[in-house]
């Protein structure tokens, strides 16, 4: 007789309820994009009843979402529980506290149901699936670790089952993502040989790795974009995968959800031009009642431009064509040289810079220390001229 083959739906960062008071009256409509995506994943779920659905983190993208998506989250593992689905939440972090007086996260509400399972720091969880005996645990985001901690070193992942899956939220050390920062990392060295499944969140853009034989680790990204840096991610959505009871996959798929298209669009000025007509003319030309649209202004202009510039008249104007439109133009300068506020020779940067490090080398009794110096009056002048100072 043939195995019962182990069936899992693994999604993670959808980031419900949102904060995005920049998009004014638009904020519900582009909270429901992120909830519209996650309903996908859960009717995928209940169509095709798989023995796991795994949620790897920042279900919620806060820790005190409001009360009407709490309700119908729990409605959601309701009715996967309701088909026998085993689902599996660990923190992630947004959805988890920083620090016990903010109180318990949202995920505890949902476990607290019964419906589904939040793990915190380790603890397993066993089952059977035919004749294959799962085990599945995980970590929560911890806000205590420092960028130099790995998160596995306190917790030992447990490998008691025929087909063993661990969760976390956090990156890999040695696969480089360009939008995070310093922050803890799991090392390769720390995930056993036995575990056949690393279930991972945090990282936006999905990944699949097969780590040996029956051995794999996937990130399914987030569910809808959650700022422009997710731009260049083409698309949005989940894993569902097939593995046999001795771990080896069989099947794999990335199922896409719907998401809301978005778009940035760089505009750079130069000198005198009449700005409001040029943004609004080459926004036009991108016009779609889907589309939240960015526009990044920047260049050096003139003063009668900078003038007549009108962030608040683009943005009107553009609204109808579009979803939502975000105007920055923080790189907008002006170029100078028509009005000169300059307090006189004696003082600018690049002088004053000078002094200051002269005195440093003049005072200086190491020779050592004025070679360094004098490289940092090189350097510092060198930089301080690409950035336009005087
Ligand atoms: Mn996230």
């Amino acid at each position: 007789m043939e195995d019962e083959r182990i069936r899992i739906v693994h999604t993670g960062d959808n980031h419900l309820d949102p904060y995005f008071p920049r998009l004014g009256a638009k904020q519900m409509e582009r909270r429901m994009d992120f909830w519209r995506s996650f309903k996908e994943v859960v009717e995928f779920a209940l169509r095709t009843k798989p023995h796991l659905f795994l949620v790897s983190g920042d279900l919620f993208d806060r820790v005190d979402p409001r009360n009407p998506p709490r309700a119908q989250v729990i409605k959601c593992f309701r009715a996967m529980d309701e088909k026998g689905i085993r689902s599996f939440l660990i923190g992630g972090n947004h959805d988890t506290p920083r620090s016990m007086e903010e109180g318990s996260s949202p995920l505890n509400e949902i476990d607290a149901t019964g419906y589904s399972t939040l793990l915190w720091e380790g603890e397993a969880e066993t089952f059977n699936v035919g004749e294959t005996e799962i085990c599945v645990s995980g970590i929560s985001y911890d806000f205590t670790l420092s960028e130099s901690d790995d998160p596995l070193s306190r917790v030992k992942i447990p490998t008691e089952g025929d087909f063993n899956v661990f969760m976390a939220h956090y990156p890999l050390r040695g696969i480089e993502h360009p939008m995070l920062r310093n922050e803890p990392r799991i090392g390769f060295d720390k995930i056993p040989d036995d575990l056949n499944y690393l279930a991972l969140g945090h990282v936006h853009s999905s990944f699949f790795r097969r780590m040996g034989d029956s051995r794999y680790l996937a990130c399914p990204g987030s569910t809808e974009r959650r700022s422009f840096n997710e731009e260049s991610d083409e698309k949005k959505g989940f894993f569902y995968l097939e593995f046999s009871g001795d771990g080896k996959l069989i099947e794999k798929r990335f199922v896409e959800v719907s998401t809301r298209p978005i778009k940035t669009l760089r505009i750079k000025a130069r000198g005198n031009v009449d700005l409001n007509s040029e943004v609004i003319g080459r926004a036009r030309e991108l016009s779609n009642e889907e589309l939240l649209l960015r526009v990044i202004v920047s260049g050096r202009v003139s003063l009668d431009t900078l003038g007549r510039y009108r962030r608040d008249e683009i943005i009107r104007e553009l609204s109808e064509m579009f979803f939502a439109v975000q105007v920055n133009d923080e790189g907008l300068e002006y170029e100078g040289g028509e009005v000169n506020f300059s307090p006189g020779p004696d003082f600018s940067p690049l002088s004053s810079f000078r002094e200051y490090v002269e005195e440093g080398i003049s005072s200086c009794e190491n020779d050592e220390e004025r070679e360094v110096l004098r490289k940092v009056l090189e350097i510092g002048i060198k930089y301080l001229e690409e950035e336009g100072a005087w």
